[in-house]
Order: C-alpha cells, then sequence, then structure tokens
C-alpha cells in the first residue's frame, strides 16, 4: 500500500447527530488532515440537497477530512471516495455481485442502492479541504429500508442481499481506509486523470442510454447516451448533435437494455 504523509486518526462514538458535523466541529478545533470520525448510528444522516439518510444500526457512517493539494478541485474528492467503497465492496462481496458507481455519489449493487456519500467544503485558505461523508449499508435490516423501495433505485444492504449474513464492520473499516488512503496518495501524486478512468470503468451506466431529470437552469429533463465524465466531474451526454452536453446537476436514471 502506498503510505500518506499524515496519520490516520479515527474517533470513534455509538451515536451521532451526523459524522460530518462531529467532524466539522473537530476539525474548528484544528483536527488534521486525516482525522476520521466513525458512528453506529446517525440521529440526523444527511444525504445531498437536505435530503435524509436513513442510519440505523447496522450501517456503516464514516467522515473523513482531506486537504488536497489543489484546494479548488474539492469536488474530485467524492468521485475518490466512490471508486473506495466500490473496491471495498467487491473485496467483501462474492463475485456474483455486480457492484458499480451512479452519477454523482451512489453506490449500486445488483442496480440497487447501497451506499452514497455527502461531501461538504470546509475551512479557508491552505486549510481549504473536504469532510467526505461515507454511508454503506452493511448489515442493515431490509426492513429499515422499506421506505426506499420506489423505482428506479430501490435500497438493498449486504445483510439483504446475503440472506441475512453479517459482515465485521471493524473489517469493512479498515479495507476501506486502505483503499482510500491509497488512491488518495495516488490522486496527490498523478491528479484525477487515473481516479477519473476508474471512475469511469465502475460506472456501468456509461455507453448506456440515459434521462437526466432536473437540468438547471431551466429543471428540463434530457435524454442521450452517457459516453462519459467530464475533467470537472460533470456527465457527458450524447444527444445526438454535433457536440456533447456537458450537465453539471440534475438526477440520473438509466435505461439498463
Ligand atoms: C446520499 O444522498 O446518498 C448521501 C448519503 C451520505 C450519508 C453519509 S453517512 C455519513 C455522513 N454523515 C451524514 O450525515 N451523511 C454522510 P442523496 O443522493 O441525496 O440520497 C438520499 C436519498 O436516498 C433519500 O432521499 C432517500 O430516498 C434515500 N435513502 C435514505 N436513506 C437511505 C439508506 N440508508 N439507504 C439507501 N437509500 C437511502
Amino acid at each position: 500500500m502506498i503510505p500518506v504523509n499524515f496519520e490516520p486518526q479515527l474517533y470513534r462514538f455509538e451515536a451521532v447527530s451526523s459524522t460530518n458535523d462531529k467532524l466539522r466541529e473537530l476539525a474548528l478545533k484544528g483536527a488534521p488532515e486525516g482525522t476520521l470520525v466513525f458512528a453506529k448510528k446517525q440521529t440526523h444522516g444527511r444525504g445531498r440537497l437536505g435530503r435524509q439518510w436513513h442510519s440505523p444500526v447496522g450501517g456503516f457512517y464514516l467522515s473523513v477530512l482531506l486537504y488536497p493539494l489543489t484546494p479548488k478541485r474539492i469536488t474530485d474528492l467524492p468521485f475518490l471516495a466512490g471508486v473506495a467503497i466500490v473496491q471495498t465492496l467487491s473485496q467483501i462481496l462474492p463475485k456474483v455481485f455486480d457492484v458499480s458507481l451512479k452519477w454523482p455519489n451512489d453506490i449500486l449493487v445488483n442496480r440497487k442502492k447501497i451506499a452514497g456519500i455527502l461531501s461538504e467544503a470546509f475551512g479557508e485558505n491552505e486549510f481549504y479541504g473536504g469532510i467526505i461523508g461515507i454511508g454503506i449499508n452493511i448489515n442493515t435490516p431490509l426492513k429499515e429500508l422499506e421506505d426506499f423501495q420506489e423505482k428506479p433505485f430501490q435500497a438493498t444492504s449486504i445483510s439483504a442481499l446475503m440472506d441475512g449474513e453479517q459482515v465485521d464492520m471493524d473489517e469493512v473499516l479498515n479495507i476501506f481506509q486502505a483503499k482510500l488512503f491509497n488512491l488518495y496518495r495516488f490522486y496527490q501524486e498523478k491528479g484525477f486523470a487515473p481516479i477519473h478512468a476508474l471512475w469511469e470503468k465502475n460506472c456501468a451506466m456509461v455507453g448506456k442510454k440515459v434521462e437526466i431529470q432536473g437540468v438547471e437552469p431551466h429543471k428540463t429533463n434530457i435524454t442521450g447516451t452517457l459516453w462519459g465524465i467530464s475533467e470537472r466531474g460533470g456527465l457527458m451526454i450524447d444527444t445526438g448533435g454535433a457536440e456533447r452536453l456537458e450537465i453539471l446537476s440534475g438526477d440520473l436514471t438509466c435505461c439498463w437494455f
């Protein structure tokens, strides 16, 4: 494994409001890069755009503080975390399961949502960085995910996929940290290009017909073929016109066949 130039420091909690908020508190008190907050449950777990992340016992809730060398590129970090989650789940799950990425911040197993990432900016100047929050449904019972069974992306967990099998959370934590910091070191040395390539390789929607809903500025819906992601993390869509469209926000769905 490639070492990082800091010593990761892990804080564990039985329950917190949100691991991102707990890490922000620690960062404000001067916690260094590589500080991690892990909790067994969250009482106010957050998704993007003010959404909820249901966080009962059995799930994996972790936040990590990172200060990339190029601060204005903190938007690369959720892509890096997404690849680390795919690598972690691919190591834990039997090979028959299909682990893949969905733009911008979801991880799917057999086309169901198993994990999400919430990336938030922190600090200023040379201490401008990212608080990257990761939620993965590991031993989460399926009944806890009943409210999130709407298509196209129903929620699932490892135990739901594997007939109630329980995975050791410390093992997940160790594997994930190793993958994340290895990729981060690689990123600090080589930039976004290799992470970008790994992300696209692990996105099963590339080359498929997709629809993006709520595209700014007029909240329109756009359909086309997903060509890949852009250098700044936008979606590149072929709509049949002369040029590819770059889309920076919206909700993606895929016509798989
Ligand atoms: C996400 O948001 O997917 C980002 C989730 C990030 C959670 C982590 S946990 C550690 C850290 N601390 C936090 O407070 N947050 C981060 P988004 O793409 O907006 O998806 C949210 C939507 O997913 C909700 O509106 C629900 O429909 C659905 N959902 C909620 N809880 C879920 C769960 N446990 N599993 C699957 N889907 C869920």
